[in-house]
C-alpha cells in the first residue's frame, strides 16, 4: 500500500513544515486529525482549568538515538503547555514551560507530564532521568513537581523529586471530596520493574519479561498531602484483577498494566486507565476507591499508528473526551501528534471501544 501525503503549512515563529499522512500505510483513515502542526506531541493529560482546556503533553523532538525498548528514543527536554478555549476551538501553543536544564535533579529525558491546580496554584508533575548511572549508562526515573501561578507556565521545579515517588508517567487525580491521588510507574524504559520495596536496583531487569505466571506488576497511587508536592502515605499497588478476581498475570500482555495512569470517576465509579505498551491498547478497569482493586473491563482504545499509547480523559460541555497521540505527521514512533475524539458510554457504564483507524 502507498503512502499518500498531504503537505501541512504550519506556523511556529520559524515556520516550519510537517508532512501529513492522510491515510495509514494500511490504506484505513485516521478517526481525527493532530490538534497542533507546529511542534511534536505525545502522552496528553488534559484539564480544564477556569472554563479553558489546557492540555499537558511531552514535546518529542528529532534525534538520530535509533528506537530500543528502554526509549532512549524518546529524547524530550521540555515542555509547552496547549490551550483551548473549548473542544474544536484554535490551540494556543505555549512557550516552554519547563526545560531539563532548570530542573536541578533532572540529566535527560522529559517524559509524560501532567498537571493540577489547587488554592491559586498550578502543579506540574513530571518524569525524568535523575544524575545517576546504572547499568546501562543512564539515570533513574524519578517524578518531579514545579509550580506556577499560571496554567501555561513557566513552572518552578522543586529542587528534588517527590520523595517516595518513583519510575515515570505521573498522573494526578482530585477526587469529589477534594483529596488528591498521585498515580505513577511505567515498566521496561520506565524501570518500574526494578523497584522493589521502594528501593531501585540500578542493576535491575530491562523488562517484565519471563515471569509469565506471576502477578502482572502494578502501577502505584499514592495520596498527595494538602501542599500536593508530597506523599501523604507509603504508595500502595493499583492491582488489576481479571474477571475471575485474581490479579491480572504477567503473561497477559493484551491486560496487563505498562504505563500511562489515568483516573477518572464517573458514576460513582472509578475508572483506571492505562496502556499495556507493547501489545499498544488503552485499557481500563473499574473500582469503588481511587485505590483499587481495579476489576479488567476491556480495551477502550485500538492500536494507534506508532509503538506508544497514552491518554487522558476529560468531561467538558457534556461530553466525555479521549486525549490521545498517533504518528500520523511523522510516521516515525518518537515524533508524536497529540490528537482528540468524543468517548462514548454504555448504559452500564462500559466504555464504547474506539478504533483510531477506519476503513
Ligand atoms: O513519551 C515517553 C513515554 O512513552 C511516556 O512516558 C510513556 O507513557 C510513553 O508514551
Amino acid at each position: 500500500m502507498a503512502y499518500r501525503f498531504v503537505a501541512a503549512v504550519v506556523a511556529c515563529g520559524t515556520a516550519s513544515l510537517a508532512l501529513a499522512q492522510d491515510r495509514a500505510p494500511d490504506g484505513r483513515q485516521y478517526l481525527s486529525q493532530p490538534l497542533v502542526k507546529s511542534i511534536y506531541t505525545a502522552d496528553p493529560s488534559a484539564h480544564v482549568f477556569d472554563g479553558k482546556i489546557y492540555v499537558y503533553p511531552s514535546h518529542d523532538v528529532p534525534t538520530e538515538t535509533p528506537d530500543d525498548d528502554l526509549g532512549n528514543q524518546y529524547a524530550m527536554h521540555d515542555y509547552r503547555v496547549l490551550r483551548m478555549d473549548k473542544i474544536g476551538a484554535p490551540v494556543t501553543v505555549g512557550p516552554v514551560a519547563l526545560d531539563v536544564k532548570q530542573v536541578p535533579w533532572a540529566s535527560q529525558q522529559m517524559w509524560a507530564p501532567d498537571a493540577a491546580y489547587k488554592n491559586g496554584t498550578y502543579y506540574l508533575y513530571f518524569p525524568a532521568r535523575d544524575k545517576t548511572k546504572d547499568k546501562n549508562g543512564l539515570g533513574k526515573f524519578m517524578v518531579g513537581v514545579a509550580t506556577s501561578k499560571s496554567p501555561m507556565g513557566p513552572f518552578k521545579a522543586d529542587p528534588k523529586p517527590i520523595a517516595g515517588a518513583f519510575s515515570m508517567d505521573p498522573a494526578v487525580f482530585t477526587d469529589t471530596d477534594g483529596k488528591s491521588y498521585l498515580y505513577f510507574g511505567g515498566i521496561w524504559g520506565g524501570q518500574l520493574q526494578r523497584w522493589k520495596d521502594g528501593k531501585f536496583d540500578p542493576s535491575g531487569s530491562d523488562t517484565d519479561l519471563g515471569k509469565d505466571d506471576q502477578p502482572a506488576l502494578t502501577g502505584k497511587v499514592a495520596r498527595l498531602n494538602a501542599d500536593m508536592k508530597s506523599l501523604a502515605e507509603t504508595p500502595h499497588d493499583a492491582v488489576i484483577l481479571d474477571e475471575a478476581g485474581k490479579p491480572v498475570l504477567g503473561g497477559d500482555h493484551d491486560k496487563r498494566f505498562f504505563e500511562a495512569s489515568w483516573m477518572f470517576k464517573r458514576g460513582g465509579q472509578y475508572y483506571y486507565t492505562y496502556s499495556t505498551g507493547d501489545t499498544h491498547f488503552l485499557n481500563y478497569a473499574t473500582g469503588t476507591n481511587p485505590y483499587g482493586p481495579f476489576t479488567y473491563r476491556g480495551h477502550f482504545l485500538l492500536p494507534v499508528q506508532g509503538w506508544t499509547t497514552h491518554h487522558s480523559i476529560i468531561e467538558t460541555g457534556g461530553k466525555w473526551w479521549l486525549f490521545y497521540a498517533d504518528t500520523q505527521l511523522s510516521g516515525k514512533n518518537h515524533l508524536r501528534n497529540v490528537k482528540v475524539t468524543e468517548l462514548n458510554f454504555n448504559a452500564d457504564g462500559t466504555i464504547k471501544t474506539i478504533d483510531p483507524l477506519v476503513k
